[in-house]
Order: C-alpha cells, then structure tokens, then sequence
C-alpha cells in the first residue's frame, strides 16, 4: 500500500482518499472512453473493505469537531469548491464527456450545476433554521433545533458524474455531516477531482472520504457498518432495494433515488414544433441515459400521425458520434453491457409487436465506441415490456391514446413516478395534469428531463424513498431535529 500526500492529476494511478490521504490499493481498473475505446482515462485504484472500515472510522473521529465548526467556515469551503468548479469547467467538462459520453456542452452544462449547488448550499449553511414555541406548560419553552446526522455514505451512479455527487455531498457538509463518497465504476475521474477540489478548499482530514471501486464490496462496508449514520443512493431499482433493506438493519436514516418511465403526452391542440423538441430532448439527448428520460410518449389521435412523422424527421437530423466532437448531438452509449441492455429492449419491442420506425441501429464511427442511433417505436401498449421497464438508453415508444382522460390514465400507468410531462395549449387541462400527474415532478410544455438545482428532485412509487433531493427541503435528509424544553421560572 502506497500513500502521499502530493497526489496530483499527472501522477498515475489515481488513489483513494482516505483521512485526508491519498491511498493507493495494489489492485487498478482502467477508466475507458465510451466514445474512442483506445483512449484511456486513467487508472484508478481500487479501494477493498479494510479501507472502508478505515474511512468510516477517520469520519466518526472528525465528526465533532467538524459539527462544531460555524455555519461560516462551512460556507466558505463549500463557497471556494463551487467557485474552483466554475472556474475549471471546460476541463472537467472534457474529462465528464470522455468518460461518461455525454456531449461536450451537455457535460459542461453539468459542472456549471454542480458548481452552482456547492455556491447554493454555502448560502444555506448560513440559513440552518430552528422554531421556538410555548410548551403547554408554564414557564417552560421549547426550541426545536436541525443538527447533522452524523457520516453520510453516499453511492452514486455513472449518468451524472459530477452533478450527482455534488447534489448529495454539498448539504452534507453544509450542514455539519461528514461524507464517504462511492461513485459508479464506470465514471471515477469526475469524483477524483471533485475529491480533490474539497481538499483543496479546505475539508479537515475524514470529513470526506473518496472510496473508489465495486459496489458489492464497498456499497456493502458502507450500508450495513453501525459507523455509518444514513445513505443516500441513486441507481437502480434492485440495488436500491438491497441498499435500502440492508442500511435498515442497523437503522440508518434512507434516501433513494432510482428509476423512472416517464410519460410525455401530447393532446391534439399541442404546438407541434413544441412538442417534437421536448420529446427529441427529453427522449434521447444525453443518450437517454437519465433517470428523468421521456420514455413513453403517449400521443392523442388528432395530432399522432403528424407527430411521429415530424419526430422521426427531427431524429434523423441528430448526429450520433464522439461526445467532444463538435455538432454531436448524441454521444455513445456508456459501456458495453449497457449497450446490450438498450439491444436486448429493442429487440423485445420488436417481439412484443411494437413497429420500430426509426434507429436502433449500432453505428460505425471514425473511433471505435458504443454508438446507436436514437430508436423510436410506435402501435405500443401500455402493458409491453418496454413500456414498463426502465430501458436507459436512446430508446422511447408512442403509445396512441383518443384522449386526454385516456392519456392521463395511461401516464399514471406505470409502477414508476418520477417525472410527467405534458403539451397543450389548454390551461384547464395543463392544471389538471399538474395536479393528477402520479409524478414527484411535472412539467409542461417541457421535456420530463432537465431540471433546476434550487427545488427539489425526487419521485413517488417506485422511483424513489425517503425525503427530496435538492433545494431547501435537502435540509430533511442531511440534519436531524431535536427538542429542547427549558423551565425558567
Ligand atoms: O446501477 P446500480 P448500474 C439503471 C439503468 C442501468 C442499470 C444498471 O437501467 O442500466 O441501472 O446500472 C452501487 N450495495 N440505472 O449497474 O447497480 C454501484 O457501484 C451498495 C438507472 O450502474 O444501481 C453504483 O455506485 N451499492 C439510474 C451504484 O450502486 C451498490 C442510474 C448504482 O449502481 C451495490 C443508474 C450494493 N450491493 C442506473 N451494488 C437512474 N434511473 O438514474 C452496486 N452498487
């Protein structure tokens, strides 16, 4: 086992960070370009059980003094990442395409929002607040005051590379918890620069710790160690699941967030142009790899057929090739078993009777990667495999519907309820979505995918568990109340 202090970007292999040093394990996995396989990111060391246990124990050391320090010092770290994250956007923007795949703007677009939250969350360091009330008895007063929760294991999945993290790690320290980070395999660069812009802005040794490698081995140190407080996941379903029944045996406090089938409708008195962008958006760019995709298009009689065919139409115009090369619209699926997951489901649809109108096709491009062409099915039912299951990838089915009754049944149909988009140019009907939507977010005249880093995230049914995301309301998650009652007489 190595360890330093004097980690740089240049050195190889990239290490774990561990109470506040930089460790190296002896075994390294690869980071590959999903857009160019002969690119190779970096190898990154992987950390074992034993240094989860470390990194456990180095944060429940740190965690009274950092829960002691003042909402200003807090601030101001979080305040320099932000401003360090801004200011090198272009850079991790290129290391966020490379790796995860995204296009290049859509991947700068992402560490602008991850600067933004750290900048956002330095503020509401600031703005912890608690209430005072009467009690029932006299001369007695109650304060109820939010205090950290303790070590937070984060576990975060390869779509959102930095913006994710970043979600999760900013309230965490903004209001007084230390961190252990587990990023998705595929995508470590962006979490080992983040790690590495926190112990430049400050972070005391073990308030955040950087544990890269599997899942099952470190997911599983973090979700059922007793000197683990609560987790906060965002991946699948089924490791949702597993993480949420493990973290419960040792009564950790749970937030999940995991998949979505989400549904954009499209009523016959939609702008055309309108909804074709929206669901060209919210179907494929970021190669449909987001938990917010709009998957299932349900589209009224009056307007389906010209809007299949003006939605095919925007589809061919969308280049599919490398993610940092200019005019790309839609970069490479993000591995190879990916890639199978998104084959296999075209190939169900097919099966199940679906008519795959456009794409679907693997791509040959100038460097050797995991393209495919954005998919669309039309004459789906709601009851097809691929409109039930989360698919993940430039893949969505038109489901016909005669009309707004039918296609709001049809939206709610599903065992998911992330988010839920609408077009219309009816105020009534656009309201009446906006309150019977099954959906923790709803937007309209909008795609389903995109959303603002100041309000909260988060769905219903299956799609997530535990308070919201984001915004003010992170406060729910990140901090635990306690009332205090005091006899002055
Ligand atoms: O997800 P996992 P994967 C869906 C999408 C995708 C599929 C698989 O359909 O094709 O999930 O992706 C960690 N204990 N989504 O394999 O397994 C893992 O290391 C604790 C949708 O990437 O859920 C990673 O850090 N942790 C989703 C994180 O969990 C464990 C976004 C997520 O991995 C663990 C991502 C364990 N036993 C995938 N096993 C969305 N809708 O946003 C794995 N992990």
């Amino acid at each position: 086992m190595h360890s330093s202090n004097d980690q740089t970007a240049s050195s190889r292999p990239l290490a774990n960070l561990i109470d506040g040093e930089w460790v190296s394990s002896g075994e390294l996995f690869q980071n590959i370009n999903p857009s160019d396989l002969s690119d190779k990111i970096g190898d990154y060391a992987l950390a074992d059980a034993d240094q989860a246990h470390q990194a456990i124990a180095a944060a429940n050391r740190a965690f009274p003094a950092w829960a002691s320090t003042t909402p200003q010092q807090r601030a101001d770290i979080l305040d320099a990442a932000g401003t360090t994250i801004l200011a090198r956007k272009e850079e991790l923007g290129r290391l966020l395409a490379r790796e995860e795949g995204k296009t290049l703007p859509e991947a700068i677009g992402e560490v602008v929002r991850a600067g933004q939250i750290f900048k956002f969350f330095a503020g509401e360091a600031l703005r912890i607040a608690g209430e005072k009330l009467a009690s029932v008895r006299p001369d007695v007063e109650i304060e109820i005051r939010r205090e950290p929760v303790g070590v937070i294991g984060l576990i975060t999945p390869w779509n959102f590379p930095i913006a994710i993290p970043a979600w999760k790690i900013a309230p965490a320290l903004a209001y007084g918890n230390c961190v252990i980070l587990k990023p998705a395999e595929l995508v470590p660069g962006c979490a080992w620069e983040l790690a590495r812009i926190l112990v430049d802005a400050g972070l005391p040794p073990g308030v955040f710790s950087l544990l890269m490698g599997h899942g099952r081995v470190l997911g599983e140190v973090l979700t059922s160690s007793p000197g683990v407080h609560a987790i906060s996941f965002t991946g699948s379903v089924a490791t949702g699941r597993r993480v949420a029944a493990k973290a419960v045996e040792t009564g950790k406090k749970i937030q999940l967030e995991m998949g979505g089938k989400n549904p954009l409708v499209v009523l016959d008195d939609a702008d055309l142009k309108i909804a074709v962008e929206a669901a060209a958006n919210g179907a494929f760019f970021s190669t449909g790899q987001r938990c917010t995709a709009s998957s299932r298009l349900i589209v009224t009689e009056g307007i389906h057929d010209r809007f299949v065919a003006a939605l095919v139409e925007r589809m061919k115009g969308l280049t599919v090739d490398h993610a940092l090369k200019p005019g790309t619209a839609i970069g490479p699926v993000v591995s190879q078993e990916q890639l199978d997951q998104d084959l296999r489901y075209l190939r169900i649809g097919q099966e199940e009777g679906a008519r795959l109108v456009t794409g679907g096709e693997r791509l040959s491009r100038e460097t050797e990667g995991y393209f495919l062409s954005p998919a669309l099915f039309t004459e789906t039912t709601a009851s097809m495999r691929i409109n039930r299951e989360e698919i993940f990838g430039p893949v969505a089915s038109v489901i016909r519907a005669k009309d707004y009754d039918e296609a709001l049944a049809l939206a709610n149909d599903t065992e998911f309820g992330l988010a839920a988009g609408i077009c219309t140019t009816s105020l009534k009907l656009a309201s009446h979505f906006k309150r019977h939507a099954q959906a923790g977010m709803v937007m309209v005249n909008l795609p389903t995918a995109g959303v603002d880093y100041h309000v909260p995230f988060g769905g219903r049914k299956a799609s997530s568990y535990g308070p919201r995301e984001q915004g003010r309301h992170a406060v729910e998650f990140y901090t635990t109340i306690k009332t205090a009652y005091q006899f002055s007489g």
